[in-house]
């Protein structure tokens, strides 16, 4: 108790979930920690228990983005939730978005802080965080992530500590530093990845905290499975391509790397382990997983920055056992400065970010299948598709077993313009847009991105734009999405005959 809470005058304020819950009632905005990991575990159980007695109440959730089943899932399934902000990836609560029974908005990541700030999202009632301890000082020490708690902390009128048991202290791995505000913000002080600009905790102020927990909660750990075909050759494209880029002295060879989260992203990484053109590596992404370890292992990471450290069950164990040799070049930042887009333009990152689908002219669809149904959210993908130095769309040429294609003559849903994005990766090729006009750009991704099954499709759509509008980018408006209706109509997006 007294390594987990230094700070002698909170240690009375160690209570029981039940009683902790209590400033929680209908109508409180509830902002948690929480980024893919590190959220709180205690106190969604026990609003579920309370819902379950009977008690009727719903609450609005603020988080820093997804967090796992023990936040989202039982919360959604036990319709606690009003209003849900920013990216969450939770199947239950996506379907209860879809039907219009949990509102939800989705901003860019690094917006989100700032906005709380502003007040833009209104009453900052309640934070709930996880912590690994409070310090001498009443300081408060994240766990796995650091995400918009910092922000969350210091503009809550009450807080609320989960202080996790199973997590080791991990003093020394955060950089905490909130920016100024408009009008009177200064510089970012970030010039290169591995810079700590800020403290290795988030202040806050005693007097706020109204319960203190002990967890023995685990985040729920992702599964990564070994890179399949299409993620390596998608992956293999990307590493020739920037190779190439670096002889032709294009790029330098030392900008730091963006991947969003997945199997692609790690594929990325996992190929620069192998890549003996790649020995001394930068990440200054948004959520660090697996790879950036096995990178380390072998000494080919400078540095790694982040505002989480997504591990699987295997990897975390690693990570904590040897947290004093791992934390030397991992750096967990709030996601306002990981995802800062002054940061990330003057860094010059190569940003690596999935897509649903991209059209021939390079607009990409990163959220709603069918143009309708959210899938998660834009994430951090905005904020290192408009600032990165190289940015990346990637995709599997296909989904559902080959039923869609994610190439479109136009996307049915737009999160990033053409100019966003200069390359364009599918596991059939890449094409960079940059030196292409948009006609050019068209021809290329039809033919070197598209599945085979969909091209002659693709080309004969554009062919007739082409031939029957014309413009600097041919669209025949009523057919643009022929291939989105076949898939609706027939469960198909292929044109049989
Ligand atoms: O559906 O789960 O029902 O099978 O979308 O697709 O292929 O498993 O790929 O997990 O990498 O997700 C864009 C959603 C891709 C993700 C997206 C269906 C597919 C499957 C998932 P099922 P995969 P991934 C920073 C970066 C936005 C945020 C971002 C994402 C499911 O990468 O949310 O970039 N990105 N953040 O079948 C219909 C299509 C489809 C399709 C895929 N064209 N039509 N369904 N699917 N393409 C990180 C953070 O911000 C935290």
């Amino acid at each position: 108790l007294t390594d987990r809470v230094r700070f002698k005058p909170l240690q009375d304020k160690i209570t029981d979930a039940v009683t902790a819950a209590k400033h929680i009632a209908d109508g409180t905005n509830l902002f948690i920690s929480g980024f893919t990991a590190g959220y709180p575990k205690l106190i969604p159980q026990e609003l579920v228990r309370r819902a379950e007695s009977g008690e009727q109440f719903k609450i609005n959730l603020f988080a820093g983005a997804s967090t796992g089943d023990m936040v989202d899932g039982i919360l959604a399934r036990a319709n606690l939730v009003a209003w849900r902000r920013p990216y969450m990836s939770d199947k239950f609560m996506r379907q209860e978005i879809n039907l219009g029974k949990i509102s939800f908005k989705d901003d860019h990541l690094s917006q989100l802080s700032a906005k709380v700030r502003a007040g833009e999202w209104g009453r900052c009632d309640v934070a709930v965080v996880e912590a690994a301890a409070i310090t001498e000082k009443g300081h408060l020490i994240p766990t796995m992530s650091v995400g918009n708690t910092p922000t969350y902390m210091r503009e809550a009128k009450k807080i609320i500590v989960e202080i996790s048991e199973s997590s080791p202290l991990q003093e020394g791995i955060h950089d905490i530093f909130i920016p100024e505000d408009p009008p009177y913000r200064t510089p970012i002080p970030l010039y290169r990845t591995a810079d700590r600009i800020g403290k290795p905790f988030i202040d806050m102020n005693p007097d706020r905290v109204v319960a203190i927990l002990f967890s023995t909660e685990k985040d729920h750990c992702p599964i990564f499975m070994p890179p399949d075909s299409n993620s390596k050759r998608i992956a293999e494209h990307i590493l020739e391509f920037v190779q190439h880029e670096i002889k032709k002295d294009r790029i330098p060879p030392s900008l730091p790397w963006q991947a969003g989260v997945g199997d692609v992203a790690n594929a990325v990484l996992s190929g620069f382990i192998e890549d003996k053109n790649f020995s001394s590596i930068d990440i200054y992404s948004e959520v660090l997983q697996d790879s950036v370890l096995d990178l380390i292992d072998i000494g080919k990471i400078r540095a790694a920055s982040g505002s989480a450290l997504t591990l699987s069950e295997k990897a975390r164990a690693r990570f904590f056992n040897e947290i004093y040799r791992y934390q030397e070049k991992i750096v967990l930042r709030p996601v306002e400065i990981s995802n800062s887009p002054e940061v990330i333009r003057r860094l010059g990152v190569i940003a690596i970010n999935t897509a649903i689908e991209i059209d021939i002219y390079g607009q990409v669809n990163s959220t709603h299948v069918m143009g309708t149904q959210l899938m998660n959210g834009i994430g951090g993908s905005g904020d290192f598709m408009r600032n990165g130095a190289l940015t990346m769309m990637v995709t599997p040429s296909t989904a559902k077993g080959g039923m869609i294609s994610a190439i479109v003559p136009m996307v049915s849903h737009v999160d990033h313009s053409e100019h966003s994005v200069d390359v364009v990766v599918t596991e059939y090729g890449l094409v960079d847009t940059r030196p292409l006009t948009p006609r050019q750009v068209a021809e290329q991704i039809i033919h070197k991105c598209a599945h085979p099954d969909f091209r002659d499709q693709l080309w004969d759509y554009f062919q007739r734009a082409v031939k029957e509008r014309g413009g600097h980018e041919p669209h025949i408006l009523e057919k643009s999405f022929f291939m989105h209706q076949l898939f609706m109509e027939k469960g198909d997006m292929r044109q049989k005959g």
